[in-house]
Formats: C-alpha cells, structure tokens, sequence
C-alpha cells in the first residue's frame, strides 16, 4: 500500500542514499500562494538557486493521490496552472487524498510530514501559518504549529505574515517545544518587514551553527522540529505604512465574508496582494529565493558533518 501512495523521485533518493544535501520545498505555496504564472516561474528558479548552492530541491505534492516526493516541471506546472482548484493538503487531508485519488498541493504541515518520512531534515519556504488575529474568538491556529511540535524537520521562512497574531504564534510554539532561531537577529522577521517587535528565542549568524543545534536534537531524538527565520533582504521589504493598512483591510474583508477554515489563509494571502499592487508578491518571490539559499547551505553544511 505505501509504495503505492508515495514516490520518491528517483534523482531525491539517489542524493539521500549518497547523503548528500536535500532541501524540501511545499505545493501550497505554489497552487495557492502566488498568482500563475508568476508561481511556477517562482519554482523553477528556486529549483536553480538550490542547484547553484550545492543541494537537490524535493518538492511535495499529491496528483491523482499519490505523493510525489521530488516533483518534476511538468507536475509543478500541473499544480501551479490549477491553483485553487486541487486541495489544500494538510496533515488531515492526507488520508483521503490517498484513498479518494485527489491533487493536492502540500502546506507546511504535510510537507513536513513526508520530509521526515523520506529521510529530508530542511525545508525552505516563504511563510508559515500560525495563530490568527481574533483566535480566542475563532480558534484558528495553523496545524503548521503542531506539525513542528511533533516532527523532526527545519523549517526556513521569512517568520510569519502579519496577517497572524504574531505574539500568540511565539507563545503556541513555545507551548510545543519548537526552537525559534533568528538568522542574523534576535527579532522574528514578519514577512513583508525585518522587525516586528517580538524576540526569538536564539540569534544564529552561519548555517554550520543552525545545523549543530538540529544535530543534536536528532541525537537525542527529540522529535520536535526547528524554526529557522530568515529576515527579507532590506531592498526588497514593503514598508509597514504599505502593508498594514492592507492587512487590516483584508481582516475585516474576511469577517464580513464569514471566511473561515482552510479558506482563511488563501483569502488573506490574495486580498492583501490585490490591495498592494505588485508591491507585496515581488516582495514574497524575493524572500522565497534567500530562504532557499540558506536551507541549501545548511543542508550542506548538514551532509559535510555526517
Ligand atoms: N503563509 C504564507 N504563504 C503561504 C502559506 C502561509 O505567507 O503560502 C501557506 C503555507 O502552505 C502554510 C499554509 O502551511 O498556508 C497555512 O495554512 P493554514 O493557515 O490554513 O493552516
Ligand atoms: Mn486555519
């Protein structure tokens, strides 16, 4: 049954088998987080930035339920060019995306979930889900947050939009054991913007130091996962004047609408880019490209040590 629900692409499990660097790379991000066609072009040249720094990129994602580990073009292409229309597979879609046969694009979560399974200890993305402004009314906390509470995977993001409760975000991944390293700072980054005014945990300035402290959460079986944030490089970040009337705009949109469940972040995502213009997604493609760059160094730094 497993082998016929998973595949790893045979280019991943060479490179794993050698032990060699692997940077894994979500779907959601793809299908539901960008615009096509600036998404799949956005895939293919992180494809290259992994390539250029020494690692194999393994994207994840289901079609016609099976997942796919190692993702080629076309099937990106497949999943970029119908969007909203496959699903958005966290870790509870997955059983039945299986058994049901479905697309899917993969978010942090599941991701996270068949790294760990495939053997891949980094991945790299531009955001993840977190607690959401208004949770103590609506309850609306990522299933990203459990998922690195429970699975032994770095994740490499630009920290959280601030679309979310940033503060309560820190406090639930405290709640699950989660490290949350600052690259090159002691502030969590908030996406658009370097600062948001929280502090991580731990300030870390070389991937050989992030790759330490994953080692020995490994050696000690830990189980918990890690939280790398990497701030946006200062040419490219959208100043707060910009993007906070949007987001609160986006906010209200969504309440008003009764907008809620999986629908949430995508909503969010598309009105605050709609009501920024081009500004925010250039933003969002940049940042993705310094995220992967430092999961593949780390990944390398990962394989140097083993
Ligand atoms: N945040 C972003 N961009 C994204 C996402 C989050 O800035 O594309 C996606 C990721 O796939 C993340 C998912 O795992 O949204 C979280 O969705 P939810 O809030 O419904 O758990
Ligand atoms: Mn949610």
């Amino acid at each position: 049954m497993l082998k016929d629900c998973v595949r790893i692409s045979d280019e991943v499990k060479q490179a794993l088998s050698e032990g060699r660097a692997v940077v894994a790379l979500e779907s959601t991000i793809i299908a539901h987080g960008m615009p096509y066609p600036q998404n799949v072009e956005t895939a293919y040249e992180v494809d290259k930035i992994i390539r250029a720094h020494g690692a194999v990129p393994a994207t994840i994602g289901v079609i016609n339920g099976e997942f796919i580990v190692g993702l080629n073009k076309e099937e990106i292409e497949y999943l970029g060019k119908h969007g909203a229309e496959v699903r958005k597979v966290s870790r509870r879609d997955i059983s039945t995306c299986i058994s049901k046969k479905l697309d899917g694009a993969t978010t942090v979560s599941a991701t996270m979930f068949f790294a760990e399974m495939a053997g891949i200890s980094v991945f790299a993305t531009g955001g993840i889900g977190g607690v959401h402004r208004g949770a103590e009314e609506t309850m609306d906390i990522s299933n990203d947050l459990d998922e690195l509470g429970r699975t032994p995977v770095m994740v490499v993001c630009a920290g959280a939009k601030a679309i979310l409760d940033l503060g309560k975000t820190l406090e639930y991944l405290e709640t699950k054991g989660v490290p949350v390293i600052g690259y090159g700072t002691k502030e969590l980054p908030a996406f658009f913007s370097r600062r948001s005014g929280f502090e991580v945990d731990y300030r870390m300035d070389t991937p050989r130091e992030i790759a330490d402290a994953f080692a020995v959460q490994k050696e000690l079986k830990m189980r918990t996962g890690m939280l790398v944030c990497n701030p946006i490089p200062e040419e490219y970040e959208v100043p707060h004047d910009v993007i906070e009337p949007a987001i609160q705009k986006a906010v209200e949109l969504a309440e008003e609408k009764g907008i809620h469940g999986k629908e949430s972040t995508p909503f969010l995502l598309s009105t605050v880019k709609e009501l920024t213009g081009g500004e925010s997604l250039a933003a969002n493609i940049k940042l993705v490209y310094n995220n992967v760059a430092l999961a593949a160094d780390i990944a390398v730094e990962m394989a140097a040590a083993k």
